[in-house]
């Protein structure tokens, strides 16, 4: 059986457990010095939701690396449409225009990369990395951006900027990015998009089984991976996303209510770490995450109430 059809059998197969299975990024390229994508300064654009955990990472990225001056961004809406497409609407606080294009939807940067897009009935997920030279996208894959910023953008990381992939490290990060993927990352989706009781179990077990490895894992520890009390990596910006949004919005609207982040008590000491970092509050927008998926997914919450709570965390800082 060739690969793609064998990947293809095993989402029905997953599907039809009532698993829910995240689809794939559909633009994959890199930068290269050699080109197309030469990595430099003013060329490149982020489209993000502050929603949006995966979006959250390349945003993170860019924050710590100091590129903000040297790669550009626009925040869709935190409404996403019934179809899982996503809008502009510069009206909304924190949100912004297309300024690229002005485009109306992100489905219209999808069009403009790929001509056919649409017809296939693929619908753009955030984030995306745009090319404004070639009018293109280089690739919308979180995890991949991050890495092409580590390892392409070095050159331009402003002085107290960090790179989050140092290379003796390569490994280590790349194990437990894995590692936390499908358990915690995209464990909460599988928790709260289960159709099943035995698929909700499985993913909830799974998830809360690699937090409390991960409580035990960061006694005495600053961060993920590295010597000593570790060293601030892509793995810490991967964890956080999710972390972050947990006790917000996964624990009451993903069911994935075993305990709470606050609970935790390594957990929480991470989460509050990673914040305190030099512009990383500025990166969270508390309405955009809790208020996306409360209103987006009606299959889950068809009347769109958006809870008080919780009373505490770090979203009630600034309040
Ligand atoms: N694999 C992608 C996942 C991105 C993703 O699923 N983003 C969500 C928002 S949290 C999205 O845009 N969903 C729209 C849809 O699936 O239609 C990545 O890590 O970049």
């Amino acid at each position: 059986m060739s690969q793609e059809r064998e990947q293809a059998s095993a989402w029905t197969s997953a599907f039809n457990q009532g698993k829910f299975v995240r689809k794939s990024s559909e633009f994959r390229d890199v930068f290269s010095f050699n080109g197309p994508f030469i990595p430099e300064s003013n060329r490149y654009h982020l489209y993000i939701s502050h929603a949006c955990p995966w979006a959250h990472r390349t945003l993170l990225a860019r924050t710590i690396m100091g590129l903000e001056s040297h790669i550009t961004v626009d925040v869709v809406d935190w409404r996403m449409n019934h179809d899982g497409s996503w809008s502009f609407n510069p009206d909304e606080p924190g949100a912004t225009k297309d300024s690229m294009y002005g485009s109306r939807t992100l489905e219209e940067i999808y069009q403009k990369a790929d001509e056919n897009w649409g017809r296939n009935g693929k619908i753009g997920t955030v984030p995306v990395l745009w090319d404004k030279k070639l009018q293109t996208i280089v690739n919308n894959e979180s995890r991949e951006i991050i890495r092409m910023l580590s390892e392409s953008f070095d050159h331009l990381r402003s002085p107290s900027g960090m790179n989050l992939a140092p290379n003796e490290l390569r490994e280590e990060i790349d194990a437990m990015i894995d590692a936390n993927y499908e358990t915690v990352n995209n464990g909460v989706y599988k928790s709260g998009f289960a159709r099943t009781q035995d698929a909700y179990e499985e993913a909830v077990v799974s998830l809360f089984n690699r937090l409390d490895e991960l409580e035990t894992h960061l006694e005495g520890r600053m961060w993920l991976v590295g010597q000593g009390q570790g060293t601030l990596t892509e793995a810490d910006v991967c964890l956080f996303t999710t972390l972050v949004r947990f006790d917000l919005v996964y624990v009451v609207h993903f069911k994935c209510n075993l305990k709470r982040i606050l609970d935790y008590p390594n957990l929480t000491g991470f989460v509050n770490r990673f914040l305190s970092l030099d512009g990383v509050e500025s990166t969270c927008d508390w309405n955009h995450i809790k208020s996306h998926y409360f209103w987006s997914h009606t299959n889950l919450n068809p009347y769109r109430i958006i809870p008080l709570g919780p009373m505490t965390g770090p979203h009630t800082k600034n309040e």
